[in-house]
């Protein structure tokens, strides 16, 4: 760990703007820091983490994280990096949103050190009051419409005629009423972001100064990005989300563990609280030796361990293994059904598996791994044929339900990788 906390993040490359004064003030006095996560999703997804590992980051100086859930913003929508105007979710969704990515926030912070425990808190507890003629009074007079139309969400907007309503267009003005807000309540002074949150970082600040005379500071981070140019957080089968329910733990580690060699550093960086001395390692193996990925696997345990737990990250190893031939023994069916979802398959029913089972060879015609029995036959007598990832050895072995894992799965192998999955039913 460097010796300050603004060095940290900055030997990190997280820092992509900051307001000046930030070093300094990180460096002498504990301080209380906020960042926003609106409920959009009833989960957080990997882009989330960054901001709020940088909480933890800041904590572990000495600094008083507070986690904000937008149940108040979330009814408005930030345009802040959207090309498009989005639907408004109803109360109830984001209430249920709310309440799920309360726990992903307090997941990562510290709520029981002494000197600077964690809180997560709702802007809902405070937004959802005002009176609109109030608010327009005292908050909105200190912002021109001029000022507005130059933050980059409104400016982009219509710029590319797409527009955006009055709704989208005043949420920098809640943002803003939320950092006074914190600032009077919990003497927070920084308020942080991805680099998107610049504009209503950056008008909170104004609102402090205007009404408060005060002095509030923003830090923005880096969004990441990938080598290859495509979007971070998304696999085929859509964004990579922090709930196990929505993204396996088994699917989290294969995500971290495809990370490109020219982004994995980086995102060792990013993501982990491993030391400069430890990344560097990881750097020379790299280059040294990228075939053995030692840097994604570093990333994909620490992220999978530090998100689902010790004992998801052993199964998600286990299940990485199934696919390079490991025992797939203890495996659930759900973890089954993950693992194999991009193999080929066919079904089969109990009775076609019951009584004295079936040769193994007719089993592969059926399930389409050999065009005939002498192929079956030949395949089996090279020692390339695998049943559970156990190798056949006897041409006149048979199968049957003792062999279907969970009752409902029989894998076959040929070779070292071309997989059936025969789903029992
Ligand atoms: O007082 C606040 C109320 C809400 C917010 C922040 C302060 C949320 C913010 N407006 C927002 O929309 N954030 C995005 C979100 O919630 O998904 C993303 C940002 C990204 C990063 C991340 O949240 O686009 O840059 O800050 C944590």
């Amino acid at each position: 760990m460097a010796n300050n906390a603004f060095d940290e993040l900055k030997w990190r490359g997280l820092i992509f703007d900051f307001v000046e004064g930030v070093p300094e003030l990180l460096a002498k006095e504990q301080v209380t820091i906020y960042n926003g996560f609106d409920p959009t999703a009833d989960s957080l997804h990997v882009g989330h983490t960054v901001p709020l590992i940088a909480l933890a980051r800041l904590q572990r100086f000495g600094h008083v994280p507070l986690a904000l859930a937008g149940g108040g913003t979330g009814m408005i929508g930030d345009p802040s990096g959207k090309s498009a105007e989005r639907n408004l979710l109803s109360r109830e969704q984001i209430e249920h949103n709310v309440s799920c990515i309360k726990k992903q926030l307090a997941h990562l912070l510290d709520f029981e050190v002494k000197s600077n425990p964690a809180r997560v808190i709702n802007n809902a507890d405070w937004l959802l009051q005002l009176n609109m003629v109030d608010f327009l009074r005292d908050v909105g007079k200190h912002f021109t419409v001029n000022y507005m139309l130059a933050k980059d969400s409104v400016k982009n907007r219509i710029e590319r005629e797409e527009g955006l309503s009055f709704t989208e267009f005043s949420y920098m003005l809640l943002q803003s009423y939320d950092f006074l807000h914190l600032y009077e309540t919990t003497g927070c002074k920084l308020q942080t972001g991805g680099s998107d949150q610049w504009g209503n970082i950056t008008a909170g600040g104004e609102l402090i100064r205007r009404m408060r005379g005060g002095q509030a500071y923003g830090m923005v981070y880096h969004l990441i990005t990938k080598a290859d140019g495509t979007k971070f957080g998304k696999t085929e089968s859509g964004s990579v989300w922090l709930d196990p329910e929505k993204t396996s733990p088994y699917r989290f580690f294969q995500f971290w563990l495809n990370t490109d060699d020219r982004d994995v550093i980086k995102y060792l960086k990013f993501f982990t609280f491993l030391t400069q001395e430890e990344i560097a390692a990881l750097e020379s193996s790299m280059t040294e030796r990228p075939e053995a990925r030692e840097a994604q696997r570093a990333l994909a345990q620490d992220m999978t361990q530090r998100i689902h737990g010790e004992s998801a990250l052993a199964r998600a190893e286990q299940a990485s293994q199934a696919l390079f031939g490991g025992e797939i023994g203890g495996l659930s069916v759900d973890e089954i059904t993950d693992i194999f979802a991009e193999v080929p398959s066919c079904e089969l029913t109990k009775d076609q598996l019951g009584g004295d089972g079936m040769p193994v060879i007719d089993l592969l015609v059926t399930a389409g791994v050999a065009k005939s029995k002498g192929e079956a036959r030949r395949s089996i007598s090279e020692g390339g044929i695998y049943l559970n990832n156990h190798r056949v050895s006897d041409v006149a072995q048979t199968t049957g339900m003792k062999d279907a894992l969970s009752g409902q799965f029989i894998l076959l192998r040929k070779g070292r990788k071309s997989y059936t999955l025969v789903k029992v039913h």
